[in-house]
């Protein structure tokens, strides 16, 4: 990406760029119309275009093909980051100030706390949240699976992203995969947050898949008084209110229909990677210590989860 200078045009090209070229960011690059599409390079690196095979959700597979961003004059209409939640601050920062200030950023990650900390970061650029249940993985190299049909809801994080909410809906809704604009995206995001802190920590924990934690002792003895922690801080930072009852059916409701899949958070440990558990019990507890609010649970199983060997394991 380029400063602009004044013999450039402005964003607007319709090119859409994507930082984190990983499953997520492989999807929608498979998605978004070819030609419209770059992957942002890690600064200094420079690449053949990104080629892959897209397994769409409906079996068929298709080859695809995206160019690195590396042409000065190449100032995306929208950034798509598509980085783990720990690595979004660190990705962001070499392109920032190339960015024009009136480009929308969209951050798609998983739990909550980086987009509080991008747009604190950056408060003069439009940020905005999307909350996605599509599943996307790569079983082998080259091979990007959608593995899981959802749908997209974007919302403005930032006051200066909100007149940008319905043309960056209109932009990736050219993919073609279901998206939606989000009013509340901070209660949308605090949703998603609860399902994936009852069913994430314990399934990284138990080493099983997100079905296998409801008859363990672990997930037993402790999910009532998580659930209790939860709708305390819930109803503390301003979400509607939910009852530890509601809380603990919604994520059981959730383990039981994605009860044969392997959570994000035990795929990054399976793999050896750092997990995002910071940004989901860990983020609770912050919040809770910062509202009062006693937060034992997810502080036991954020530190559990941090204890866990950074080394592959077997599923
Ligand atoms: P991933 O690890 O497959 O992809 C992340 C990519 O970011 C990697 O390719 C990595 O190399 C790249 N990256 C890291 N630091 C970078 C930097 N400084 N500059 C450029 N690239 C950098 O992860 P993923 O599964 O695609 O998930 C991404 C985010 O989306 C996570 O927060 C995840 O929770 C969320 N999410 C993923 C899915 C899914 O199905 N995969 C679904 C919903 C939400
Ligand atoms: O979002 C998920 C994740 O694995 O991160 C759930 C809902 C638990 C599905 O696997």
């Amino acid at each position: 990406m380029n400063g602009r200078k004044e013999n450039q045009q402005p964003p607007g090209n319709g090119l859409i760029a994507i930082l984190g070229a990983g499953s997520l960011g492989q999807l929608w690059a498979g998605y978004l119309p070819t030609g419209k599409v770059a992957f942002v390079p890690r600064p200094g690196s420079t690449a053949e275009p990104l080629a892959y095979n897209l397994e769409r959700f409906d079996g068929s597979v298709h080859p695809v093909s995206v160019p690195w961003l590396n042409n000065p004059e190449e100032n995306p209409s929208l950034l798509l980051v598509t980085t783990k939640a720990g690595d979004t601050l660190s990705a962001l920062e070499p392109h920032l100030h190339d960015l024009p200030p009136d480009t929308p950023i969209v951050l798609f990650q998983n739990g909550m706390g980086n987009q509080q900390a991008v747009a604190e970061r950056w408060p003069h650029h439009p940020v905005l949240a999307a909350s996605t249940t599509e599943g996307a993985n790569r079983p082998k190299p080259g091979h990007t699976v959608h593995a899981g049909k959802g749908e997209t809801w974007v919302g403005a994080i930032t006051e200066k992203a909100r007149p940008h909410l319905t043309p960056t809906v209109q932009a990736l809704a050219t993919s073609g995969l279901t998206i939606h604009p989000e009013a509340d995206i901070h209660q949308r995001l605090w949703d998603k947050l609860v399902i994936n802190a009852g069913i994430n920590a314990f399934t990284a924990i138990l080493n099983c898949r997100n079905g296998d934690i409801l008859n363990q002792q672990l997930y037993l003895e402790h999910i009532d008084a998580l659930c209790t922690e939860m709708a305390a801080v819930l109803a503390a930072e301003g979400c509607r209110p939910l009852a530890p009852e509601t809380i603990r059916q919604r994520i059981e409701a959730v383990a039981r229909t994605t009860a044969k899949n392997t959570s994000s958070m035990l795929s990054d440990r399976q793999q050896g990677r750092p997990t995002e558990i910071d940004f989901i019990n860990g983020y609770i507890a912050r919040r809770g210590r910062a509202q009062g609010i006693d937060v034992p649970v997810n502080q036991m199983l954020t530190d559990q989860v941090r204890k866990l060997p950074q080394s592959p394991i077997r599923p």
